[in-house]
């Protein structure tokens, strides 16, 4: 059985912990061990469990087999390149955040070890510090970027274990798939303070057309083809599945914190600028919520 280490205890990561239980997973935070945490699942029911929990300051166990990286997309760096050091060498790496951008640095001084990256479309809400809800089925995607070949024995055990797992040959592909729903829905629902589903309304469509068509043209650029009535509709499937959502974005907002919006619309502007072309509406997009955003928040684009 590999051993599984989680580093970032946000909803994501805490969600992760609680499916990989088979595996015996751990956390890896900054936080001291909480005596207990709880997870909710979708049917109501409540488990509590005293964590397998490791301080960062404490060093990461030398007989990792992955490190699942659920940090949000503006600190994976920071997080993760000085515990690189003390990995094992054959330890895998498994990038999960909302976004894109990180794995461009990370691949950097990651050499042979295997680099996954991952997207997720499941819902989890922390209602607590250490109680997470979740609180919609999703499908997770899961692909190797860089390295030597992934074991089997992981591969099989991350898909067997979590629920809707696939392997994706091309994640690149699957990622610039995620990127387009969040560059369309999550500025709009930060901007409008309005939920995932108000976004269905006609006058909204002509403006995700246009976000999403220079996407198109930088995802290209990038070797990736994406096509823009494949991308319309998967956004439009995700405006009514998730309807009642409040996006990380809006709340993210509301709460006064860092958003994701570098890795999101910013991403898209700096490829874009990387092969010669402009963005010019995720970028006015980028303008407009880091005028909303902590003032320490920037466009790293420039
Ligand atoms: O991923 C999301 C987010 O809120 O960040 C979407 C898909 C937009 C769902 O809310």
């Amino acid at each position: 059985m590999p051993k599984v280490v989680i580093l970032g205890a946000g909803a994501i990561g805490q969600l992760l912990y609680w499916q990989l239980q088979p595996l015996t997973p751990q956390l890896l935070g900054r936080r001291p061990t909480p005596p207990r945490i709880s997870y909710q699942h979708l049917n109501g029911h409540i488990e509590h469990q005293a964590p397998r929990y490791l301080q960062l300051t404490q060093g990461i166990d030398a007989d990792t087999d992955l490190l699942i990286v659920s940090v949000k997309a503006h600190q994976v760096t920071d997080a993760l390149l000085p515990l690189l050091p003390e990995l094992p060498s054959h330890c895998a790496i498994l990038l999960l955040h909302n976004g894109m951008g990180p794995h461009l640095d990370v691949a950097a001084h990651t050499g042979t070890r295997p680099l996954l990256l991952g997207t997720t479309s499941q819902g989890a809400l922390r209602q607590k510090l250490w109680f997470v809800r979740h609180t919609g089925h999703g499908i997770t995607h899961i692909g190797q970027y860089t390295g030597v070949p992934l074991s089997q024995t992981i591969r099989h055990s991350l898909l067997r274990t979590l629920p809707d797992c696939h392997w994706q040959q091309d994640i690149l592909t699957a990622l610039w798939q995620k990127l387009a729903v969040n560059c369309a829905i999550n500025p709009l629902t930060a901007l409008h303070q309005c939920p995932n589903g108000a976004l269905a309304a006609a006058e909204f469509q002509q403006q995700i057309i246009g976000i999403i068509s220079e996407l198109q043209q930088v995802a290209a650029a990038e070797g990736q083809h994406v096509k823009q009535n494949e991308l319309l509709a998967r956004i439009n499937q995700v405006i009514n599945l998730t309807a009642n959502n409040q996006s990380s974005m809006l709340q993210d907002c509301r709460h006064h914190r860092q958003t994701e919006i570098n890795a999101i619309n910013g991403y898209v502007v700096v490829r874009a600028a990387a092969h010669g072309l402009t963005a010019p509406l995720n970028h006015d997009l980028v303008q407009r919520i880091l005028a909303l955003s902590p003032s320490s928040e920037q466009f790293l684009g420039h």
